[in-house]
């Protein structure tokens, strides 16, 4: 719910600030809030990474999801073309358009097959930065990100469900993971690198879309093996699978060829599947100390 900004008009005031950092209130669901900030602030560059992100709870409140994911950057659109400001705007893509791939790996023209409601509002968001960039001729760039991790990403995706979980055990909680589909194969990077190719990215002359992504693929099943190599435990001993978790359709496998953002951007990854699990771990197992052992 919160716009950050460089400008100190309509500033929130219950939120830290920092000297060049300020905090705005708005709502992609509510246009007047969003016209409002662009108005206020006439910004350079406008980075739309807001939206109801879990794929899986896009089925049970697809309207919202339709709402916030797909109209929401139709209105942060919308705002900066009617506010005229020369800004220009980052669409967060996802490699989620691809859904059940008809590529593999999936480049900036796989075609899409979204599986969720999720995927559906965004590729909305995709058409619609794209037909302003040709309409209006307007600096709009879509990043195709494949899944992008940190120790900051919610409890609710399925690296920090499991990292958190094994730091828990680490540290002698007993503890059990409760998780759905062990097979899906994921593309994961380190969310801070494709950060930084999304500022580049606004840095070209033209807009374009690009695919960031490591070109390696790996299973659930292979993330927790890893994760669980590390703090010598067997995973199948704190692992329960709940159909629950299932969703009801699901993206099998996803894996990027990012050759276009290296050869325009500049851009490669740097952290490998391995380097990455001990990453997230270890910041969990030090939020686990901190918290008390095994609590976290
Ligand atoms: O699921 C499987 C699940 O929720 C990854 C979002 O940032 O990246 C993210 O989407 C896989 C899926 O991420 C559990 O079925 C098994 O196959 O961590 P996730 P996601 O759906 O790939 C893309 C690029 C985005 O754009 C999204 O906004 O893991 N899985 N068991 C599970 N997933 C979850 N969440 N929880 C489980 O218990």
């Amino acid at each position: 719910k919160y716009v950050i900004g460089s400008h100190e008009g309509g500033l929130v005031t219950d939120m830290p600030s920092h000297d060049n950092l300020f905090l705005y209130y708005g709502d992609l669901s509510d246009f007047s809030s969003i016209s409002r900030i662009i108005t206020t602030i006439r910004p350079d560059e406008v980075y739309n990474l807001a939206a109801m992100s879990d794929v899986r709870v896009s089925f049970d409140i697809p309207e919202y999801t339709g709402d916030v994911s797909g109209l929401g950057a139709l209105r942060v659109i919308e705002a900066v073309r009617q506010a005229g400001v020369p800004a220009k705007i980052y669409q967060a893509s996802t490699s989620e358009l691809y859904g059940k791939v008809l590529e593999v790996p999936q480049t900036e023209t796989t075609p899409f097959n979204p599986r969720s409601p999720y995927a559906i509002a965004k590729q909305y968001a995709y058409w619609m930065s794209k037909s302003y960039r040709d309409g209006y001729g307007m600096f709009i760039t879509n990043g195709i990100l494949f899944n992008h991790e940190s120790p900051r990403r919610g409890p609710n995706f399925v690296t920090r469900k499991i990292t958190r979980g094994a730091a828990a055990i680490a540290l002698g909680g007993d503890r059990k993971i409760y998780l759905g589909n062990l097979d899906a194969k994921r593309d994961w990077g380190y969310a801070p690198e494709y950060v930084e190719a999304m500022w580049r990215m606004l840095q070209l002359e033209k807009p374009d879309d690009y695919v960031l992504a490591t070109g390696e693929t790996h299973t659930i099943r292979e993330f927790l093996e890893e994760a669980f190599r590390h703090i010598g435990k067997r995973w199948e001993d704190h692992v329960e699978i709940k159909q629950e978790l299932f969703r009801p359709s699901e993206v099998d496998i996803l894996m990027g060829d990012a050759s276009k953002a290296k050869r325009d951007l500049g851009w490669e990854p740097q952290t490998t599947f391995k380097d990455l699990v001990k990453l997230l771990l270890d910041a969990d197992i030090e939020l686990a100390k901190q918290n008390g052992s095994g609590q976290s």
